[in-house]
């Protein structure tokens, strides 16, 4: 099947006993068995497995084409699932640009059970070589970036990986399944906080793995049963409607972004914009071979610097709203170092260009001139 055929058909059938095309919301947490232990359709205890959690889990490994596919409570209940791979002493490599909250849970909660993070920039792979050492056992990256957009060239390191029996995980939130499917560019893991385009409507917050190899699939499984970390009934439904239209919504998220980028690189008071579709940004070549388009995700700078003229912007935008997250069908303003950046320590921030001028966009699927038209009156 083709990824527009997926996303509705992938790996989905309709439900056996009534022939109901959606899979139902099974809002059960136990299941009946005729004897101990002689379970009628496989389900025991919905920590374990729910039917509709499992049809989204399901649809999940079909469009990150792997072999298992695990939901979650959050994204972030889907990183920790992952961590939990490792044992104390073990270290892991991840990119120094990152969600705020990615670096939160690996330094605030992680490192007190043993495990040792190394933030590097992944734009010169060779410096992942110098890195590594006998104790790394997971490299985990974003690509693009939240917020700079920046890229990493997935299959270059999954090749270093490989050779030293080190896991690849990679955050696809930027991106999703219709732009990127890092499985096939050699990574092991892939992580969605479905709570933005997997979703799509920002009505649910919700996480997910795929990977391909099954005895890691096993033993995230495991983990996910074993910690609870389990994404509900219902949203599990609304995570699995959000994917039949992701195709179409992320096209248009794409072209959407892709005309907003270019009038933003084109306006006098804007300073840098960052999005992989420009021909200015380092990584356009990359972005051109490793996804399949740019997506509607982009951040920006002011000329003058000046934080005073971002807090403006945004408080004067009208079809944009201010708010945390992204991916969904409305258009979205961020302001990283007050908001979903906040947790990384100011000083930190600045070095890496999270400056207090930069705004993060998530454009919708609205009509695009309507947006281009908020931009203009609000940088007015
Ligand atoms: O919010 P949650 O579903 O737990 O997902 C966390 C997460 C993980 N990875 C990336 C790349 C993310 O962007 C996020 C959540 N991000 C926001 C809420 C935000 O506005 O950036």
């Amino acid at each position: 099947m083709k990824f527009n055929t997926k996303v509705i058909h992938g790996n989905q059938q309709a439900e056996p006993h009534t022939g109901a095309v959606n899979v139902p919301v099974f809002l059960t947490s136990t299941f009946a068995q005729e004897s101990p232990g002689k379970l009628r359709a496989g389900y025991e205890y919905s920590r374990g497995s729910n039917p509709t959690r499992q049809a989204l889990e399901d649809a999940l490994a079909s469009i990150e084409n792997g072999t298992r596919g695990l939901a979650f409570g959050s994204g972030l209940a889907a990183t920790d699932a992952v961590l939990k791979l490792l044992n104390p002493g073990d270290e892991v490599i991840a990119g120094d640009d990152l969600y705020g909250g990615s670096y939160r849970i690996f330094t605030k909660l992680f490192e007190k059970y043993q495990l040792k993070f190394k933030f590097i920039n992944f734009d010169h792979p060779e410096k992942l070589a110098e890195a590594i050492t006998e104790k790394t056992r997971l490299i985990w990256v974003e690509s693009p970036t939240n917020p700079l957009m920046k890229l990493v060239d997935i299959e270059t390191i999954s090749r270093i990986t490989k050779e030293q029996d080190i896991l690849l995980a990679v955050d696809n939130t930027f991106a999703s399944p219709y732009l990127q499917n890092p499985l096939d560019l050699g990574a092991d893991i892939v992580m969605h906080s479905a709570t933005k385009y997997l979703g799509g409507h920002s009505d649910v917050v919700a996480g997910a793995l795929v990977c391909k190899e099954k005895s890691l699939g096993e033993q995230l499984h495991f983990i996910q049963f074993a910690s609870g970390g389990i994404l509900g009934p219902h949203d599990s439904y609304l995570v699995l409607r959000g994917i039949k239209t992701l195709a179409l919504r992320v096209q248009r998220h794409s072209e959407n972004g892709e005309k907003i980028a270019q009038y933003l690189s084109n306006h006098p008071k804007v300073g840098q914009v960052f999005y992989p579709g420009l021909a200015s940004h380092p990584q356009h070549e990359l972005a051109k071979r490793q996804m399949r388009g740019f997506g509607g995700m982009l951040s920006f700078n002011f000329k003058s610097g000046a934080k005073e003229d971002a807090i403006h912007f945004l408080e004067k935008l009208k079809i944009f709203t201010l708010a945390e997250s992204l991916g969904g069908v409305e258009s979205l303003a961020n302001y990283p170092c007050m908001m979903t950046h906040a947790s990384i320590p100011e000083e930190r921030r600045l070095q890496l260009g999270i400056t207090n001028d930069l705004v993060r966009l998530s454009v919708g699927i609205e009509d695009v001139e309507d947006l281009l038209n908020d931009l203009e009156q609000a940088l007015g």
